[in-house]
């Protein structure tokens, strides 16, 4: 059965070679896709063919690609393997495209992806030329059915000159009711979102498509870019058990309620660690204010502890991902997927009074954080949704083994290389050695804390070693730094193969 239900839109229906061809060098495109959830099947490979095609008869051919997050091997990883992507936006993960970014073949543009939409509405990056959305199906009045993820789709669709629709017969006609599609408008013009709780719908459940613009329909039937997760190694849950003893201090403080604050969690395998724990934990009632739904929050949900959870995407495993197309008529009572410029308000996200947690790729011993860069200078993903939550959150946390690179590596470094997160928005710090509350702290209180309670013992001589000789030569200055030398464990790494002294 078909799809489209919509007359219009099914004399629109092509290959998606022939659609491939709408796509022209120098075109920005937006398309659909957050966290390998709802990304266009079929197009970016035919596209990536023709593509291949220009550049072996000599001519140019590359596109800027503009996304909700990160894609998939046959999304992102196709048209950056033929060099197909002059400027990449807001957030990707895949091997191949960051390999390109980091040879310089294509530009990226690390956009905090609450910035996304808003940035592409005012036109700051130039006219959209092609939006390629996927959607689960087409209504008899032309609007659309959003399919596993939102994004930046509302925007894409309004702005595109023309717009190229991947109906997905993979994903569940269920999902229809699970969505908020709610646009935000230019600045002066916008209201108060009316979201006072995660669960709250303001929106539509549906895209409402202009549709003059629409150029082509393609019709595809493929699984999302669902990846297992691993399992739980010890340090995993160590770190999740420090949060959650952290949470209930919280609680019996009366620094927050019992069924806890709306949690945001962060993608990959410590989050979804953080969710195992608050299941098998004390707290009842629970809501989620977030961007991606992973698999211990479907858990959650079957078990009764988790209400409702706010987001723009999943991000499932391929069995939850199977529930997830089985149970959408149940799960959609519990969850809202939407447009990323309101999962990941700033504004919301304060005013809900979110608890944030994310992975990081190093602290350093005042509290920045670099989520993003290896050794300074090379992208590993990009900030996502870390710095829309962090920067607003309750309390916000960062999460790290205490090593990388078999202990090469510290995560707690005396200057971190890059800077996502400033001191004055990360409270919170957590590895399986301890947790730094850095709540009320000075900064030298703060060194203490997170090289005491955060640091490997492999490496808290040496960082004590770097407070002693920076206050020394900062003369006991408020944030003592030995310019010289704060960053020679990453110098000692990139020549030695080691931040350990030989
Ligand atoms: O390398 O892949 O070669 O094994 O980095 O590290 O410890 O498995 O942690 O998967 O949670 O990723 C910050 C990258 C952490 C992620 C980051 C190496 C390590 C390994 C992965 P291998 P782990 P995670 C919501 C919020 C930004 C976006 C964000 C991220 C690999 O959490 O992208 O928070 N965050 N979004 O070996 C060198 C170090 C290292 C290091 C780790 N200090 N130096 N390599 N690694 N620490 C989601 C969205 O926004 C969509």
């Amino acid at each position: 059965m078909s799809r489209i239900a919509n007359d219009k839109y099914r004399d629109k229906v092509m290959s998606a070679e022939e659609a491939a061809k709408l796509i022209k060098n120098g075109d920005r495109v937006g398309f659909s896709g957050f966290t390998g959830a709802g990304y266009p099947k079929a197009l970016p490979e035919a596209l990536a063919a023709q593509i291949k095609a220009a550049h072996e008869a000599g001519e140019d051919f590359k596109i800027a690609s503009y996304t909700g997050a990160s894609t998939a091997p046959e999304h992102d990883g196709a048209l950056a393997a033929v060099d197909g992507i002059s400027m990449r936006m807001p957030y990707q993960s895949d091997p191949i495209m960051r390999n390109k970014i980091n040879a310089g073949v294509s530009d990226y543009a690390d956009v905090h992806l609450s910035h996304t939409a808003p940035q592409v509405r005012q036109g700051f990056w130039g006219n959209l030329d092609v939006a390629v959305v996927e959607v689960a199906a087409i209504k008899e009045d032309g609007t659309a059915i959003p399919s596993s993820s939102i994004g930046n789709n509302n925007v894409y669709l309004e702005k595109a000159d023309k717009i190229i629709l991947e109906v997905n017969a993979w994903q569940s006609l269920d999902l229809e009711g699970m969505h908020d599609v709610y646009s935000m408008k230019l600045p002066g013009e916008n209201v108060p979102i009316p979201i006072q709780a995660p669960g709250d719908r303001i929106g539509s459940t549906t895209y409402d498509i202009d549709w003059s613009r629409v150029a082509a329909v393609i019709e595809t039937d493929a699984e999302d870019r669902n990846t297992p997760f691993k399992p739980l190694d010890e340090d995993s849950k160590t770190i999740a058990n420090n949060l959650l003893d952290f949470l209930a201090n919280e609680v019996k403080q009366g620094r927050m309620p019992k069924d806890l604050l709306p949690m945001q969690s962060g993608v990959g395998n410590i989050a979804n660690a953080v969710l195992v724990g608050l299941n098998e934990g004390p707290f009842e009632r629970l809501t989620s204010y977030t961007e991606v739904i992973q698999d211990g929050m479907v858990d959650m949900i079957d078990s009764g502890k988790l209400l409702v959870a706010s987001a723009t995407a999943f991000s499932l495993s391929p069995e939850a991902a199977a529930k997830m197309n089985d149970g959408a008529a149940h799960y959609r009572n519990h969850i809202v997927l939407r447009p990323q410029e309101v999962s990941n308000n700033p504004e919301v996200i304060r005013r809900l009074g979110v608890v944030s947690c994310n992975g990081m790729i190093e602290a350093d011993i005042y509290g920045n954080v670099n989520s993003t860069h290896i050794m300074g200078s090379r992208m590993m993903n990009g900030i996502g949704g870390s710095g829309d939550f962090t920067r607003n959150a309750y309390i916000s946390c960062f999460v790290s083994p205490s090593l990388a690179k078999d202990g090469d590596i510290s995560a707690i470094v005396p200057m971190v290389s890059h800077h996502d997160h400033t001191e004055h928005d990360v409270q919170v710090i957590i590895t399986e050695q301890g947790l730094a509350d850095l709540r009320g702290l000075s900064p030298k209180q703060r060194a203490r804390v997170i090289i005491e309670n955060c640091a490997h013992p492999d490496y808290r001589e040496m960082l004590l070693d770097y407070v002693a000789q920076a206050e020394r030569k900062a003369n006991g200055a408020h944030t003592p730094h030995d310019l010289e030398t704060a960053h020679a464990w990453h110098r000692r790494f990139l020549e030695s193969g080691s931040m350990k002294q030989s």
